[in-house]
């Protein structure tokens, strides 16, 4: 059995707790039923002290025995392979959930992202939040016709799209039931809430680590 192992950060502050991306490694690990070891790096300097692994200072990457892999889509694919519980083996149902996989990222949370960070930083735009309302009501029609998107079951597609729309500001901007409806089936699977609990875990030991070594 291959020796995977998901680098994440050693502490991060609370707000993105439960949202960062070694989450979505976790969980396809959980769905697929692969076993990992999660290990980590410095969240102080981040910037500069792993960019061999990840040239943009970022978490997550991915090691796979001689494989290292950046970009939490490009992990997921690579895990997805692994076996048929999160990509069909079918030619055309791989496709698909490539496809979908691909525009979770590139259609969906290019916008989302970007539209997000303005929120937070109170410098929103007019612009940005009319292509994120077209690109997701786009999005309620198509899930508004189906379960899932690809190969007609839960696929890693469905993984990362609804990782993407579960992020808190997303999810209340504007009444999209359908798409309400998808992010709560999807984040109702026990593989995604013990991959949530886990991270959330991971971090509140870092919190007692802190503590324990501030108070020496
Ligand atoms: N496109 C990258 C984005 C990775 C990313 O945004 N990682 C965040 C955590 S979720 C991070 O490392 N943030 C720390 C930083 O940018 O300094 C991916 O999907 O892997």
């Amino acid at each position: 059995m291959s020796e995977l192992t998901i680098w994440t950060l050693d502490w991060v502050p609370e707000g993105p707790r439960g949202f960062v991306r070694d989450l979505r490694l976790r969980w396809a690990c959980e769905e697929a039923g692969l076993r990992y070891a999660v290990r980590t790096v410095a969240f102080e300097d981040r910037e500069t002290n792993h960019l061999a692994q990840q040239p943009f200072g970022q978490v997550p990457f991915l090691k796979d025995e001689g494989i290292e892999i950046f970009e939490s889509g490009a992990c997921l694919l690579h895990l997805a392979r692994k076996n048929d519980r999160l990509l069909p083996r079918d030619p055309a149902g791989a496709a698909a959930t490539v496809q979908w996989t691909i525009a979770a990222l590139n259609s969906i949370e290019m916008v989302t992202v970007p539209w997000w960070f303005l929120k937070v930083t109170g410098g929103e735009n007019d612009d940005l939040t009319g292509w994120m309302g077209k690109r997701l009501d786009q999005l309620e029609r198509v899930l508004g016709e189906r379960e899932w998107l690809a190969a007609g079951r839960f696929t890693v597609a469905d993984l990362l799209m609804a990782d993407v729309l579960r992020v808190a500001k997303v999810r209340a901007f504007g009444h999209r039931p359908a798409t309400e409806a998808y992010v709560r089936r999807v984040t109702e699977r026990p593989a995604f809430k013990k991959a949530r609990a886990d991270q959330i875990g991971h971090f509140a030991a870092a919190d007692r680590k802190r503590a324990g070594e501030g108070s020496n």
